[in-house]
């Protein structure tokens, strides 16, 4: 429970500028909690988590999959964009029109009236799990903006400037927050402190972001 448990999710006091570009809708997609999940699961059923390895060697405390056109993959020479899964071989699952719904209604509530994304990530954090400071410079669009999607337990999120020695904000994103990151935002460093513990009346142990991206240039 917090402040804006009840307040209708696109009143102005839901709404948070968290920095040039960076607009937090609070709670914005928390009626459609229910119907996101299923469409998780459906998801993860073709195509499930893993934990990736970094160029570096390391593997990954989050877990990972993807939906959509494209998903991002890592292999020993880095990230990027493909076409298809490579544990299975397979396409990517079809984004859930739910999916696009819900980017595409934030997207233009920040301003960003013509977002159609081609991938969407979904990531997995259990307690302990964190995604250390970086930024996500694998898409060639960098002036569409990503739309990220919070699910289950809170998480602290770091957001840094577009210079890693900026020291980061804190902010705590719950379930059902959607921030649209995009103008001076889309270059920043950010991150995800260690999950806590806890228990979500509909996911559990867990916490499910899901960021929304337009990868190609043009399409
Ligand atoms: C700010 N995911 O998948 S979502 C990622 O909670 C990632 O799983 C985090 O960072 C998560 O790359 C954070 C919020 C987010 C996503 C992308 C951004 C914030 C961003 C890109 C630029 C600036
Ligand atoms: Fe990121």
């Amino acid at each position: 429970m917090d402040l804006f448990d009840d307040l209708p999710p696109t009143s102005e006091a839901a709404r948070l500028a968290l920095a040039p570009g960076a607009v937090l809708l609070r709670a914005f997609a928390r009626q459609d909690d229910v119907a996101l999940l299923a469409a998780v699961e459906h998801v993860l059923k073709q195509a499930p988590l893993r934990h990736m390895q970094t160029p570096g060697g390391y593997t990954m405390s989050v877990s990972t999959s993807s939906c959509g056109a494209l998903g991002w993959v890592s292999d020993p020479h880095g990230y990027r964009y493909a076409a298809r899964d490579p544990v299975s071989g397979k396409h990517w699952p079809v984004m859930p029109e739910c999916f696009l719904r819900l980017a595409e209604r934030a997207a233009t509530e920040a301003g960003f009236a013509d977002f159609h994304p081609e991938a969407c990530l979904i990531n997995q954090y259990v307690p302990g799990a964190k995604l250390s400071l970086h930024q996500d410079k694998d898409e060639k669009d960098l002036l569409a903006p990503i739309v990220s999607v919070s699910l289950g337990l809170p998480a602290i999120f770091l957001f840094g400037g577009t210079d890693r020695k900026q020291r980061p904000q804190r902010y705590r994103l719950a379930h059902g927050d959607v921030v649209v990151w995009g103008g001076p935002a889309r270059l920043a460093f950010h991150g995800v402190a260690p999950l806590e513990e806890g228990d979500h009346a509909l996911l559990g142990g867990r916490r499910i972001n899901l960021t929304f991206r337009k990868v190609q240039l043009h399409q």
